[in-house]
């Protein structure tokens, strides 16, 4: 599974997230790094996923630059080119709880919204990915069902409303069958009810996907007028060349080492 992941700047700690704050020497700075398939939706991020209960760890990359992501998905990126100086290395400077960042702000390369909240899901699995999922309410049905949820109950979950940004929710791609809010109307049509619906979301989501990827047209940046199909990739070069992402294999179960 080859994804793009990001790298999303911290620009503010919540007071809860004081070991992260300590662990980052004057100078440098650090990245929540979700692992995304969508590329082309980086224009309507709204917020930045973590799940209150796993384990995430501070790692050190460069004398400037820390990055926020699972134990696992560092010690992938450690055996991978490009990304840690050192093979299979993935110092790592600080561990807490997703729930202790909750509340941080982190700018959002690409999206209307400069920057945004890390806010809590609960449904994030340690087993893909990164553990950190960049949140786009217009074409993840996941996405935006846990933002309904988050704004509707944002005291229960120790949140701003404000903080979710689930007011007017910006069209990114347009589809034949389901306009051009596709999560909204999948979440509608099949009647999700709660972000805990998995087996609806799952089936929401391969329909988003599909939908996207064969019939969906950008109706926003660049790249507007242009199938998805098209656009995925222009979008992913211009992230990777701006050093705002970077490639991301996920190892599929199978085990990668030097020595083969
Ligand atoms: C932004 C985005 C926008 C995403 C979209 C999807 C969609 P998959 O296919 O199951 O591999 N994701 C990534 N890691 C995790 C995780 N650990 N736990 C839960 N969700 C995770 O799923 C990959 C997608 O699921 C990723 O791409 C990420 O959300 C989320 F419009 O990033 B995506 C129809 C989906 N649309």
């Amino acid at each position: 599974q080859e994804y793009t992941a990001l790298k999303m700047r911290v620009v503010s700690w919540a007071d809860s997230a004081k070991t992260c704050a300590d662990a980052i020497p004057k100078g440098a700075n650090a990245y929540f790094i979700p692992a995304t398939l969508r590329p082309e939706t980086m224009y309507g991020q709204t917020s930045c996923f973590v799940s209150p209960t796993i384990k995430y760890g501070l790692f050190k990359v460069t004398d400037t630059e820390y990055f926020v992501c699972s134990e696992r998905s560092a010690r992938n990126m450690s055996y991978q080119p490009g990304i840690f100086p050192q093979w299979g290395e993935h110092p790592q400077v600080a561990s807490f709880l997703g729930k202790d960042v909750v509340g941080s702000r982190v700018v959002a390369p690409m999206s209307v919204h400069k920057e945004v909240y890390i806010l809590p899901m609960e449904t994030v699995k340690d087993t893909k990915g990164t553990a950190v999922v960049t949140c786009v309410p217009s074409d993840s049905p996941d996405d935006y069902i846990t933002s309904f949820d988050l704004a509707k109950k944002a005291e229960y979950y120790g949140i701003q409303k404000e903080w979710v940004k689930f007011d007017d929710i910006l069209p990114i791609i347009d589809t034949p069958s389901y306009g051009n809010l596709t999560a909204k109307k999948l979440v509608e049509d099949l009647k999700i009810q709660s972000p805990k619906d998995a087996a609806k979301l799952a089936e929401a989501k391969e329909k988003a996907y599909k939908e996207g990827f064969y019939k969906g047209k950008m109706m926003y940046g660049d790249f507007s007028g242009k199938p998805v199909e098209e656009a995925k990739n222009l979008v992913r070069k211009q992230l990777i060349d701006a050093g705002d992402a970077f490639p991301y294999a996920e190892p599929d179960g199978k085990v990668i080492s030097r020595s083969g």
